[in-house]
């Protein structure tokens, strides 16, 4: 649902002037750093970026899911660290208070989460526990007025950084299912909430993860989000429904942005007295990922309109998500191959972003937990 088009207009004209004027030209720099430089991140704090999809009454953007959707796909079109470090504040970060949160935690923590002031991680990988989420094992026992947690949390988005955490942890030890999880938020500097070295990554560099250990963490137990034991793995779930949402936007963006970057290169380059576009086998690489990236950008608009609409949109969620994730890697690798020699190299930003998308098909959910929730929920909706 797009609300007002010419203000969405405004913000997306702003944007992407901002990603060609200031983040591409950042990307290398970014890249070599490993580390997203304060002026860019100022920058993005006053254009709101950090609260998007937050609702006005607390200090954000309050846009819709076809609006972030549309924003993210501009977004999309610079290096993928970028959006990492405000991105978590808009979904995974903030979701889960906004989604299923008592309105006191939201008083608390949104408004700091909108601004930027506050950065977010989302906590529910662990060493042991991966695609297979309910099973995991980060305890967290009332004690009084406070939970204690215990374990391991890994390649935790923004760990280095985050001032707050949505913990997925077992209050209900006997129960090892997902009915025995809750979701608590943890304050960056709460004692005995320890974070671990920086993982060094295949791509993404300037997005950071780390485990994040929790060694007899006493929580306040009103961060229980919503207030209730056993509700944690559902609100994780409805989290991530809307965090694939977002990626799949995300992987157009970064598909459209390879595609022009691939046709630019394809139009100069001359080989056997012609440019290289004018090749018929160049232009059925072209063709395919042109057709592949508009599909996509039709799938997550469709899921974000229908998403609006109050319509549950899980399967479509995962839909988009598996093919916008694996659609960008194809689109990746072709635009690897229009660049020949060139594309290997890492003076071309073709190279740096063939690693950094492998990502998409991984995180939120793997290519094949995506197939597996499309069709879980198609038997269970024909039964
Ligand atoms: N929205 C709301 N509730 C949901 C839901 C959703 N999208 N998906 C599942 N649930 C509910 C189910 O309805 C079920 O509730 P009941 O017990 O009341 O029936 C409960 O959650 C458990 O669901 P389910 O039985 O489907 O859980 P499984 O353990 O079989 O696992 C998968 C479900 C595999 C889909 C889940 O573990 C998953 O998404 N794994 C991937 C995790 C992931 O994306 N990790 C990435 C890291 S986070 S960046």
């Amino acid at each position: 649902m797009i609300r007002d088009e010419e203000t969405l207009n405004q913000l997306l004209d702003t944007l992407r002037r901002f990603v060609r004027e200031r983040l591409v030209p950042s990307e290398q720099h970014v890249a070599e750093e490993d580390r997203i430089p304060d002026d860019i991140l100022q920058e993005m704090k006053a254009m709101g970026l950090f609260g998007l999809s937050i609702p006005e009454a607390y200090g954000g953007l309050g846009l819709t899911m076809e609006e972030e959707a549309l924003v993210a796909m501009e977004i999309g079109r610079t290096s993928p660290a970028f959006r990492s470090i405000f991105g978590t504040n808009n979904g995974i970060g903030s979701q889960g208070i906004l989604i299923d949160g008592t309105e006191a935690q939201k008083q608390k923590y949104i408004p700091r989460l909108a601004t930027g002031e506050l950065i977010s991680s989302f906590c529910l990988t662990e060493p042991d526990v991966g695609s297979d989420a309910g099973s995991l094992r980060t305890t967290a026992i009332r004690d009084g007025d406070h939970y204690v947690l215990n374990g391991t949390k890994r390649y935790i988005t923004n760990g280095p950084e985050a001032g707050l955490f949505t913990v997925m942890a077992r209050t209900d030890p006997d129960n090892k299912g997902a009915g025995g999880i809750s979701a608590f938020i943890v304050e960056g500097d709460t004692p005995g909430l320890i974070r671990g070295k920086p993982d060094h990554k295949m791509g993404q560099k300037g997005a950071h993860t780390c485990d994040i250990i929790f060694d007899n963490c006493r929580v306040p137990a009103e961060n229980i989000i919503g207030g209730r034991e056993g509700v944690g793995f559902k609100t994780a779930m409805k989290v991530l429904d809307r965090g694939r949402l977002h990626i799949s936007a995300v992987c157009v963006g970064v598909a459209e942005r390879l595609l022009a970057d691939a046709l630019h290169f394809a139009m100069e380059r001359v080989q056997f007295g012609k440019p290289v576009a004018e090749h018929q086998l160049i232009q059925a690489l072209l063709a395919d990922s042109k057709a592949e990236s508009y599909a996509g950008r039709c799938m997550v608009l469709d899921a974000a309109r229908q998403k609006d609409e109050g319509v549950n949109v899980s399967t479509l969620a995962s839909c988009t998500k598996l093919f916008c994730s694996e659609m960008v890697g194809r689109v990746a690798d072709r635009a690897v191959q229009i660049h020949g020699g060139a594309g290997y190299m890492a003076e071309y930003a073709v190279e740096r972003f063939y690693r950094d998308v492998r990502l998409f098909r991984i995180y939120e959910g793997t290519s094949q937990i995506q197939q597996l929730v499309i069709a879980r929920n198609m038997i269970r909706e024909a039964q």
